[in-house]
C-alpha cells in the first residue's frame, strides 16, 4: 500500500471503538466514528461520552474539539475501515456476528482500491474471511489484490484502555501477505508495543485462547474457594501462601466471571471445538456456577432471621468499573430480590443510579444491614474494617475484608 494512512473510519462507537477513534483523532488522523445510536452520536459531536473509563472524556472532548473526530450514524469513504463492533452469542452460545455482518456491509458502497479494512471485534476462527471479506468480495471488491482485509484483535482491559490500546503488542493477521503487511504498518504508526504478524486465522483464535487461558485460571480459583469452604481453610491466605511458590500463580476467585469478553470468548472455541475443548468448557461451567453457589451461601445465613437487611457491596463486573455487562454481582442482586428471602439494599459508587434499584451509600447500607456481602472488589469497600461489621454476617466473595 504506497497511500498514507490518513482517514479512518471506525465502526461502533463503544468500548473499544471510541477509545481507539479519539485516540487516532489526537494523532493527527481524521476520524469519522460511526455508531447506529442518535443519542451516542450526538453525545461524542457534543464533546461527551456514553461509558466510563479514565481519561476517556479528555480525550474524546480534544479530538472533537480539533476537529479531527465527528461520529455519523453513517460510515464515510476512508484509507482504513477498523470494525469494533459486539460479537455476543445467541442462545446455545452461539456466536452472533449479525453486527459484524451489518458493519461489513454497511462499509460496501464506499470501500475503494487500496482501502485496509479491519476487524477488531474478537470473533469465532474463520470470521475474517468467512464474512468480512466475503460480504465485501460479494459487494464487488476484489479481496485478493485491491482491497485489504486483516484481524487485529483488541487486548486492552476495561480500566487500563488508553494506555494498553499504545503500550500493549499487538497481533495482526491478513486473509493473505500484503493484507497483514498493510495492517501492520498502520498498527506500528501508533502503538508503541511490538506489532505481530500473522494469519487472520491464527490472530482469531489467539485472542479466543488469551481469554479462555484467564478464565481457566479464574476457574481453577473459584473451584478452590469451594474446596475450601469445605474444609474450612482461608482460601485467600491458601492462595497468597501457594503463591509463594516460584511457579505458581493463582489468580483471585469471586463470585463469579463477568463482562463481555471472557465469559463469552471461550464460547466461540468451544462452539467451533466441541470435542477438542473439555477443560474450556469446564472452566466456563465452573465460573458460571459460581453465582449460584454464592445465591446459596446468603439464603442459608439468611435462615437464621425473620426478613433479613442484606447489602449487597457492588454490582458491576469487575472493580472500579460501571460495567454491568454479564455481572455475577447483578445475577446475584437480581435473584436474591426475586426470591424474597429479605430486604436488598444495594451499593454501586460507579454508578449514579440505576433503574430497578435505589443505590445506597456503603456507610449507611452497611449500618443497615444484618447480612453483607460483598460482591466486587472496589476500591472504597477495602475500608471496610472486619472490626466494625463485628456485629454483622459477612460474605465476603473478594477477600476484601481484612
Ligand atoms: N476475575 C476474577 N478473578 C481474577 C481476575 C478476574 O474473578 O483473578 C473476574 C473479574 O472480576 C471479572 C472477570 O473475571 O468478572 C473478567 O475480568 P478481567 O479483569 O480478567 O478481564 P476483562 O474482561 O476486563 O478484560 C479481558 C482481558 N483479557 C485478558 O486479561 C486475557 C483484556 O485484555 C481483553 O482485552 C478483554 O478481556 C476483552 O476485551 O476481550
Amino acid at each position: 500500500m504506497s497511500e498514507p494512512f490518513r482517514n479512518i473510519c471506525v465502526m461502533g462507537l463503544g468500548y473499544i471503538g471510541l477509545p481507539t477513534a479519539s485516540l487516532l483523532g489526537t494523532k493527527g488522523y481524521k476520524v469519522t466514528g460511526v455508531d447506529v445510536s442518535e443519542v451516542i452520536v450526538n453525545t461524542i459531536n457534543n464533546g461527551g461520552i456514553h461509558i466510563v473509563e479514565p481519561d476517556l472524556d479528555l480525550l474524546v472532548k480534544s479530538a472533537v474539539n480539533s476537529g479531527n473526530l465527528k461520529a455519523s450514524l453513517k460510515p464515510e469513504p476512508a484509507d482504513v475501515f477498523i470494525i469494533a463492533v459486539p460479537t455476543p452469542f445467541k442462545d446455545g452460545h452461539t456466536p452472533d456476528l449479525e453486527y459484524v455482518e451489518a458493519a461489513t456491509a454497511a462499509l460496501v458502497p464506499h470501500i475503494k482500491p487500496g482501502n485496509l479494512v479491519i476487524l477488531e471485534s474478537t470473533s469465532p476462527v474463520g470470521t475474517t474471511e468467512e464474512t468480512v471479506a466475503r460480504i465485501l468480495s460479494e459487494g464487488g471488491h476484489d479481496v485478493s489484490k485491491d482491497v485489504y482485509v486483516a484481524h487485529c484483535p483488541e487486548r486492552v482491559l476495561p480500566g487500563r484502555i488508553l494506555i494498553e490500546l499504545v503500550q500493549n503488542d499487538r497481533i495482526v493477521g491478513g486473509i493473505n501477505a500484503q493484507a497483514t503487511a498493510a495492517a501492520a504498518s498502520f498498527y506500528r504508526e501508533f502503538v508503541s508495543g511490538q506489532v505481530l504478524e500473522t494469519n487472520a486465522r491464527t490472530a482469531e483464535l489467539s485472542k479466543l485462547t488469551e481469554n479462555s487461558f484467564r478464565d481457566v485460571n479464574i476457574a481453577f480459583a473459584n473451584e478452590l474457594s469451594l474446596i475450601c469452604d469445605h474444609e474450612n481453610v482461608d482460601v485467600w491466605e491458601l492462595i497468597s501462601l501457594a503463591n509463594r511458590h516460584p511457579r505458581v500463580n493463582i489468580l483471585q476467585p469471586g463470585p463469579g466471571v463477568g463482562g463481555h469478553c471472557i465469559a463469552v470468548d471461550p464460547w466461540f472455541i468451544i462452539h467451533r471445538n466441541p470435542n477438542e475443548s473439555r477443560l474450556i468448557r469446564s472452566a466456563r461451567e465452573v465460573n458460571d456456577s459460581k453465582p449460584h453457589w454464592v445465591i446459596q451461601k446468603i439464603k442459608s445465613k439468611a435462615e437464621r432471621f425473620k426478613y433479613p437487611t442484606i447489602a449487597c457491596l457492588g454490582l458491576s463486573f469487575k472493580a472500579n468499573v460501571d460495567d454491568l455487562r454479564e455481572s455475577p454481582a447483578l445475577q446475584i442482586v437480581e435473584n436474591l430480590i426475586s426470591q424474597n428471602i429479605g430486604e436488598v439494599i444495594v451499593c454501586e459508587p460507579n454508578i449514579k443510579s440505576h433503574p430497578k434499584f435505589e443505590l445506597w451509600d456503603v456507610h449507611e447500607a452497611v449500618e443497615r444491614a444484618d447480612i453483607i456481602v460483598v460482591l466486587v472488589d472496589h476500591t472504597p469497600f477495602k475500608n471496610l474494617s472486619a472490626s466494625r461489621l463485628s456485629e454483622k454476617i459477612v460474605i465476603d466473595t473478594r477477600g476484601v475484608i481484612k
